[in-house]
């Protein structure tokens, strides 16, 4: 399963869609694949708008989020250090088991609409329905940042 679920991130790395700081790009929202955690959403039908601070001391401010099952949020992680960050949406086990894979591939390129790369001074964009009441997560999978407590939680409720 685990094995399975690296190579399927692998398989899917070369599609980079380009958004955080490329919010230009253009993510076909109609042909969005749900995840165990949602799917991505049109940022510009979100009411709501979840502002996220990215610092150097490696911790998103706010950690914790709470959210209502179905609601479409836009989520605007910036970036106030010296250093790339980013957010990747997730449940724990996917951004552990995506945080291993980036530490034996440090240059490996991944995008998809449920993480922005954010460049120091910049911020980006995710739009996301969480679909499922339940426990999620964001996480800076840089490199060390994730294993120095870059993340946050996102409690979904119904
Ligand atoms: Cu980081």
């Amino acid at each position: 399963m685990k094995r399975l679920f690296l190579a399927a991130l692998l398989a899917y790395a070369p599609l980079a869609i380009g958004h955080g700081d490329n919010a230009a790009a253009v993510i076909d929202y109609s042909k969005a694949e749900p995840k165990p955690f949602g799917i991505a959403a049109d940022p510009r039908k979100a009411r709501r708008t979840v502002r996220v601070d990215m610092t150097d001391d490696m911790r998103f401010t706010p950690a914790r989020i709470s959210v209502r099952r179905g609601e479409v949020v836009r989520f605007v992680p910036a970036n106030k250090g010296q250093v790339l960050h980013e957010m990747v949406l997730g449940t724990l086990e996917e951004l552990k088991a995506h945080a291993e894979l980036m530490k034996k591939h440090p240059g490996m390129e991944h995008d998809e609409p449920h993480m922005a790369h954010v460049s120091p001074g910049k911020s980006g964009e995710i739009g996301w329905r969480f679909t499922k009441a339940g426990t999620y997560y964001y996480g800076c999978l840089i490199p060390g940042h994730f294993e120095a407590g870059m993340l946050g939680k996102v409690i979904v409720v119904k």
